[in-house]
């Protein structure tokens, strides 16, 4: 008797491929062009009326086309994610450079040739499922490998720490961040009372508070963020050796982020900004690449660190363990249903493959208890892993039956084991099988205790060191975000707390952040007072981390996919433009053609220039950077019209680059962009790029804009708080 999570569809093979996951998922796929029929498969003779007493007359109770079309639609729902509720996910592939071998029997990292499977779904965290994409949150970041050895799951986030080290506190942390209970406000969003509440009386969430309230929290794209396993686990080599380690993904098309008054705006006018980039991206072939990297260290060498690695709420600086390129993931393809698949993936860090292994971490030991115990409500009972997005595609034979919505069907008279009844079919356990509980130390420290390590005590010197290692803009936008979360909290203690907790993370930072909330200056003998405070530092090596910074660099991947909004009307001249457009696409960039108007507009040499969209359906905040095109008429228009003038303006004030050709020069000298305050030490605008208006000056302009792209923002632009949008 053979059971099997493939349901008899398609057998497992030595190495899987992502053909055989889509296989698997296609064989449960609806035909198109079918003739309707009811759940029986009995044909529908009307799917606009339903059977009633005369024509006028009440509907009958025996139309069970109806009755059976209705009931569905009322239980169409499930509960949706506690946490992580609103996401986007997409199929692709892994594939590991050079056999890990000496950390992990892992088979998926050691055969080169193998491109694994693999679903990822992002998400945020607070937001319910209709919320938008852009909160200031945390992303997740779930990857499920189907490996010919199982399915594995990494279910990362985009930042490297968490807020909490014990997972006992998860549900306070959640129902503190989550809307309030009297009123259910707000939605997706932490500025408001009960979580400054709940983060200032627990000193441990201080270092994720500073990712929090970073740029990190603002991805301009998930194609654009890091991803992090977050948790120290282990990988077990074929002699059974153990070593520690730490899962970073790295993007490709390097790191950037929104500014926040830019993600504010996209909530309203695309809440689904983030999901619609990805799945743009794909479909245009543009594909999503991920580096994985791993931080691999010996247990003595982790213990010689001078923090705790079983703390969630620290990472492991790149500079004292350098993070190793593994491997590559791509997502190539769209997901066919949004239900079927990114809403009933599960996912569960405890779904490990032989090679890899958790650790004692308390936070990540709650987890191995809550995810499937999640998915018996959201999913509805314990055959969740037979739905197709979750079965693995490799062989599943136990014995463990029956239960809401099974699927496999159990052959035979057995169902347990040992048995002698099973006529040869019977299912074993291979005792030669290396990786879990093998580990040399798995010991349990006796004796039982609830109280946390001290080498846990420590909540302050990797939020210093956070800090200290952003830029002075990042600083800037650090302390606008915890001054615009605490302006929203009502209770002046609150607000009062949570700085006096900040200023052992850095004196200036919290002096700035309390300036503008109408309460005292931070003292941090205050916050030593409090339970719960322990005033320890351990000494780190290292005063600041490079790699904890967003700072724009120039990427290596160039501007590829981002999207250039090209203003114009009537009177543009495409002489000058064209040469500027044609590079940027070249690079890789989007071009959109903005007008008041759809259609065409007229250019000044009498043709037609096809407009893309309009400038009020994609305002500024849809874009990476403008360019206002040159011609006297369309520049003047375009001076004239208060959408144009704002969409410049703004796109100026989130620090995008800007660029004019020609007259267009006219329309930023209009806004006050050229000529103003705005300028750096060296009398320029960071990001403002001026061509002229010729054919041939479009190479150089095309360079120095292209150039101005690759940095993604301008964040140093000077005051920049005077431009009005
Ligand atoms: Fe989760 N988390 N989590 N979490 N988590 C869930 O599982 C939980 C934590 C993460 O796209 C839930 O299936 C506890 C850290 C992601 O489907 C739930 C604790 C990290 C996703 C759950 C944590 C994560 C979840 C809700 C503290 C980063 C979305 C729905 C002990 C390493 C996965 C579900 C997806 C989802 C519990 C903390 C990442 C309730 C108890 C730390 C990416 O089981």
């Amino acid at each position: 008797m053979v059971q099997s999570r493939n349901g008899g569809r398609g057998k497992a093979k030595a190495s899987p491929t992502a053909a055989d996951k889509i296989q698997q998922l296609q064989s449960y796929a609806d035909e198109p062009a079918q003739l309707l029929t009811t759940n029986q498969g009995l044909q529908i003779p009307d799917n606009h009326n339903s059977l009633k007493a005369g024509l006028r007359g009440p509907t009958l109770l025996e139309d069970f086309i109806l009755r059976e079309k209705i009931t569905h639609f009322d239980h169409e729902r499930i509960p949706e994610r506690v946490v992580h509720a609103r996401g986007a996910a997409a199929h692709g592939h892994f594939q590991v450079y050079k056999a890990l071998s000496e950390y992990t029997t892992a088979q998926f990292l050691n055969d080169t040739e193998a491109r694994t499977p693999v679903f990822v779904r992002f998400s945020t965290v607070a937001g319910s499922r209709g919320s938008a994409d852009t909160a200031r949150d945390v992303r997740g970041f779930a990857v499920k490998f189907y490996t010919q050895e199982g399915n594995y799951d990494l279910v990362g986030n985009n930042m490297p720490v968490f807020f909490i080290q014990d997972a006992i506190k998860f549900p306070d942390l959640i129902h503190a961040v989550k809307p309030e209970p009297h009123n259910e406000i707000p939605q997706a969003a932490s500025a408001h009372d009960t979580f400054w509440d709940f983060a200032s009386l627990m000193p441990e969430t201080t270092h994720m508070l500073m990712w929090a309230m970073s740029d990190r929290a603002l991805p301009r794209s998930f194609r654009m963020m890091e991803g992090f396993g977050v948790h120290t686990f282990r990988m077990i080599n074929g002699r059974g050796e153990s070593h520690f380690v730490k899962f970073h993904w790295k993007p490709k098309l390097g790191m950037h982020g929104l500014a926040w008054d830019e993600a504010q705006k996209i909530a309203g006018k695309d809440a689904d900004f983030h999901r619609r980039d990805l799945w743009d991206a794909i479909e245009k072939g543009n594909f999503p690449e991920w580096e994985l990297g791993l931080q691999i260290m010996s247990e003595d060498k982790a213990a010689s660190l001078g923090f705790d690695v079983l703390d969630a709420t620290k990472l492991i600086p790149e500079e004292m363990v350098p993070v190793v390129p593994v491997g590559k993931l791509v997502l190539d393809r769209n997901p066919d249903n949004y239900f079927a698949e990114t809403e009933q993936v599960a996912f569960h860090p405890g779904h490990l493959v032989p090679g890899i292994d958790f650790t004692s971490d308390p936070l990540l030991q709650g987890r191995l208890f809550s995810y499937t115990d999640t998915q018996l409500s959201r999913l509805g009972g314990p055959n969740f892993h037979e739905i197709p997005i979750n079965r693995g595609i490799c062989p599943v034979h136990n014995f463990q039956r029956d239960g809401m919505h099974r699927q496999t069907i159990g052959r035979g008279q057995v169902s347990y084991e040992p048995n002698s009844l099973a006529a040869g079919a019977e299912f074993r356990v291979d005792g030669g099988l290396q990786g879990f509980h093998s580990q040399p130390d798995n010991t349990v420290e006796p004796p039982k205790v609830r109280r946390r390590s001290p080498s846990f005590d420590d909540h302050f010197s990797q939020a210093t060191l956070f800090w200290n290692s952003m830029t002075p803009a990042e600083k800037d936008h650090i302390v606008a975000a915890f001054r615009f979360e605490l302006s929203k909290v009502a209770t002046v203690a609150v607000r009062q707390r949570m700085v006096n907790n900040l200023a052992h993370v850095d004196a200036r930072l919290a002096k700035r952040v309390a300036a503008t909330l109408g309460i005292e200056p931070p003292d941090p003998k205050a916050a030593m007072g409090q339970a719960g405070f322990r005033n320890v530092r351990f000494e780190l090596p290292i005063e600041e981390s490079a790699a904890l910074s967003m700072a724009p660099r120039p990427d290596k991947a160039g501007i590829q996919t981002r999207k250039v909004a090209i203003l114009a009307n009537d009177g543009v001249d495409v002489v000058s433009l064209r040469p500027v457009q044609q590079a940027l696409t070249d690079a890789g960039a989007e071009c959109w053609v903005l007008a008041p108007r759809l259609g065409a507009v007229a250019t000044s040499g009498g043709r037609r220039l096809e407009v893309a969209a309009t400038l009020q359906a994609m305002p500024s905040v849809m874009f990476d950077a403008v360019l206002v095109a040159g011609g006297r008429e369309s520049a003047e228009a375009l001076a004239k019209s208060g959408d144009a003038v704002h969409f410049v303006l703004e796109a100026y004030k989130h620090c995008k680059p800007v660029c004019a050709i020609g007259d267009g020069v006219a329309l930023l000298a209009l806004l006050g962009i050229q000529a103003g305050a705005n300028r750096d030490a060296l009398g320029n605008h960071p990001g403002v790029v001026l061509g002229e208006a010729s054919a041939e000056a479009g190479v150089q302009t095309a360079q120095d804009f292209i150039a101005a792209m690759q940095l993604h923002r301008h964040w140093d632009r000077p005051d920049i708080d005077s431009i009005p949008a």
